[in-house]
C-alpha cells in the first residue's frame, strides 16, 4: 500500500506531462502501416505459397512465410467492382448497391480509406480500380481507367489523364514507391497497390515474352469435364477453353503477316463504337482481331519484335502439330498457362520490388502487408477461364498477411474468412472504431493468435453472384459453404439446386441436390442459410436487382 501511494503520484504526474505534449513522430508510427496489394483475377493455384504445381511465386511466398497464410478466405460475389466494393465498405453487394460491373460506385458510402484518412493516415490508391467512380478519401491517387491497359497504360492521377511509356505492373509499383519516396513521415500510411495483371487477356511483360515456351504445365484432372454430374448453369456458360478462347485476343495466334497486313487497314467501324466493357463483344467474335490489334500495337517497336518472334513460333508449332478435340484443348490450355503465369512473374517480381524498398527505408516491420486477390480463377478446371461461379476455384480468394509484432510467422489459417472482413481487420488494427453496419468480421483474433479461430467464430460463408446475362454467361446464384458442403441456388432464367459434398468431392464434379440420402443434409444447410441471409439482410435473393 505504502509503495502504491508513491508510485501514484508519479504515474499521474507523468500522465499530465504526456497529455500536454504532442504525441511524438516516432509514437504516431507506432500505428501500424498498411501496404494493401490485390492483383485482378490472381487465384491460389499461381501461388507456390498454396502449393502451386504451376509456378514458383518466392516473393508472394515470403508474405506467407513471414506473415499467416489463409486457406479458406472467399468472396461474397466473385467478379472484379463487385468485390472491390465489398472490401472498401465491408457490406454485401445487395448493400453497397455494386451488384456487377456495369454499375458505378456509390461514393457517398463510407469506405474504410475514408474512415482512417480522417484518423490520421496518409491514404493512397494505386492501380486498378474499376468501379466506375472516382476514389474519394485518399490523398493521392492514381488509377487505371477502366481495365486499364497493359502496355503504355493510361492513368487517372488525381484527376488528370497521363500516358505512361512501359509496363503496367513495372508502372504500378514505381508509382507506389513514388508515393512512399514523398509521404509525410509523421503520419501511417495506408497504400492500396493494386494489379492489373494476370487479368485476361493475358499480355506479359516483354521481358517475359516465352519465358514458359519450353514448359509442360501439368494439366488439372477436369480440363476435360463433360459437366455429367451437373446441371445447366455449369454447362450453359461461355468460359469454356475449348469454345471460347478467341484465336487472337487470347491466343494470340497472328503471325507477322497478318499483323504487317492489318497494320495496313482502317479500324474497323463496328470496333470503335464497341465500348470497352461492353458484353455484347463477347458474343462478337469477328471484333477478335480489331481488339487484340489495338493492344498490339501499344507496343513499342522494339517490342513487337520480340512478340513477334515468340507468337511465330507458336502459329507455326499450331500449324506443324494441327491438333484436334481434345489435343486441341490442351494445346490451347498450354498456350493459356504460358501467357497467364508470365503475367504472375510480373507481379511476382514488383511485389518483391516493393517489399525491398519498404525494409530499405526500415518501414516493412511496422507494415501490415496482405496480398489478395478480387477472386480466384479457374485455370483450366471444368475446362473452364475466367471466375463468377461458386464453385471453389474461383469463390476462394488467396491471402497472405505479414505483421510481425502481431502475425506469428509461418502460421497458417484454416479459419473462414471473407473479402467482407478486410475492412473491418484494418480498421481495428488501426485502432479506428468499426462502422456498426459493416458486415464483416475483423480478423484479428485470427491473426493475433497463430491462425486459430475463437470458439464462436463463423462455421459457414454465404454468397451471392448477380451478372447475367453477361461475360461469359454465368447465371445467377446464391448458396452457403460450410467446412463440409456446399449449397447452391441458380435462379433467374432457371431455378435449379446443386449440392457438393467437398470432402469426398473436392472439384465438384457430382451435384448430391436429388440423392434422397442428402436430405437431411440439405434441409439443415437451408435453415442455415436462411440465418445468413437474415443476418446480412438477404432476405429475399431472387428479387434483390
Ligand atoms: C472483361 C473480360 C472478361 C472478364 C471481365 C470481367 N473480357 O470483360 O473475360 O470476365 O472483363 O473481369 S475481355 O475480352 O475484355 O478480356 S473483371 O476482373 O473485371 O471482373
Ligand atoms: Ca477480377
Amino acid at each position: 500500500m505504502g509503495k502504491l501511494k508513491l508510485i501514484l503520484p508519479v504515474l499521474f504526474a507523468g500522465a499530465t506531462l504526456m497529455s500536454c505534449q504532442q504525441p511524438k513522430p516516432a509514437e504516431s508510427a507506432k500505428r501500424p502501416n498498411i501496404v494493401f496489394i490485390m492483383t485482378d483475377d490472381h487465384t491460389i493455384q499461381a501461388i507456390s505459397a498454396y502449393g502451386s504445381k504451376l509456378v514458383k511465386t518466392p516473393n508472394l511466398d515470403r508474405i506467407a512465410n513471414e506473415g499467416m497464410l489463409f486457406n479458406n478466405c472467399f468472396v461474397t460475389n466473385a467478379v472484379c467492382g463487385p468485390s472491390r466494393a465489398t472490401i472498401l465498405t465491408g457490406k454485401y453487394s445487395h448493400l453497397n448497391g455494386l451488384t456487377d460491373n456495369s454499375k458505378v460506385f456509390d461514393s457517398t458510402q463510407v469506405i474504410y480509406p475514408q474512415l482512417l484518412k480522417k484518423a490520421g493516415y496518409q491514404t493512397a490508391m494505386i492501380g486498378k480500380w474499376h468501379l466506375g467512380s472516382t476514389p474519394m478519401g485518399f490523398d493521392y491517387y492514381s488509377i487505371l481507367p477502366n481495365q486499364g491497359q497493359y502496355y503504355q497504360p493510361e492513368f487517372i492521377e488525381n484527376g488528370h489523364l497521363v500516358k505512361e511509356k512501359g509496363y503496367v505492373t513495372d508502372l504500378i509499383t514505381d508509382k507506389a514507391i513514388g508515393f512512399l519516396e514523398k509521404r509525410d513521415h509523421d503520419k501511417p500510411f495506408l497504400m492500396i497497390y493494386q494489379h492489373k495483371a494476370p487479368h485476361r487477356n493475358w499480355l506479359p511483360a516483354p521481358r517475359h515474352l516465352g519465358m514458359f515456351d519450353d514448359t509442360v504445365f501439368p494439366e488439372p484432372a477436369n480440363l476435360l469435364d463433360d459437366f455429367k454430374g451437373r446441371g445447366r448453369a455449369a454447362k450453359e456458360q461461355l468460359m469454356n477453353i475449348s469454345t471460347d478462347m478467341w484465336p487472337a485476343w487470347d491466343l494470340k495466334m497472328l503471325s507477322t503477316a497478318q499483323l504487317d497486313s492489318m497494320a495496313k487497314l482502317p479500324v474497323s467501324p463496328k470496333f470503335k463504337d464497341a465500348k470497352g466493357d461492353d458484353y455484347q463483344q463477347a458474343n462478337d467474335p469477328s471484333l477478335d482481331k480489331a481488339r487484340f490489334f489495338e493492344v498490339y500495337n501499344r507496343m513499342t517497336d522494339a517490342e513487337k519484335v520480340q512478340w513477334r518472334k515468340v507468337y511465330d513460333k507458336r502459329v507455326a508449332e499450331f500449324k506443324r502439330l494441327n491438333p484436334k478435340g481434345a489435343d486441341l484443348v490442351r494445346w490451347k490450355y498450354q498456350q493459356y498457362m504460358r501467357d497467364y503465369l508470365a503475367c504472375v512473374v510480373s507481379v511476382d517480381e514488383n511485389v518483391g520490388r516493393l517489399m525491398d524498398y519498404l525494409k530499405k527505408i526500415g518501414e516493412l516491420d511496422n507494415t501490415i502487408i496482405v496480398y489478395t486477390s478480387d477472386q480466384g480463377f479457374y485455370l483450366g478446371e471444368h475446362g473452364y477461364f475466367d471466375k463468377r461461379f461458386m464453385y471453389d476455384e474461383s469463390f476462394r480468394t488467396p491471402l497472405m498477411v505479414r505483421y510481425p509484432p502481431s502475425v506469428k510467422a509461418g502460421s497458417v489459417s484454416n479459419a473462414f474468412a471473407m473479402n467482407l472482413d478486410f475492412a473491418p481487420t484494418l480498421l481495428d488494427y488501426a485502432g479506428v472504431k468499426i462502422p456498426a453496419d459493416m458486415q464483416g468480421l475483423s480478423l484479428r483474433p485470427v491473426l493475433d493468435n497463430a491462425g486459430k479461430s475463437p470458439e464462436n467464430w463463423r462455421k459457414a460463408v454465404y454468397y451471392h453472384y448477380y451478372e447475367f446475362p453477361s461475360w461469359h454467361m454465368v447465371k445467377r446464384h446464391y448458396g452457403i459453404r460450410t467446412e463440409r458442403y456446399k449449397l447452391i441456388h441458380f435462379y433467374n432464367d432457371i431455378d435449379e439446386w446443386e449440392l457438393y459434398d467437398m470432402q469426398k468431392d473436392p472439384h465438384e464434379m457430382q451435384n448430391l441436390y436429388n440423392d434422397k440420402a442428402y436430405e437431411p443434409i440439405i434441409k439443415d444447410l437451408k435453415v442455415q442459410m436462411k440465418k445468413l441471409q437474415v443476418q446480412y439482410k438477404d432476405t429475399n435473393p431472387t428479387e434483390a436487382l
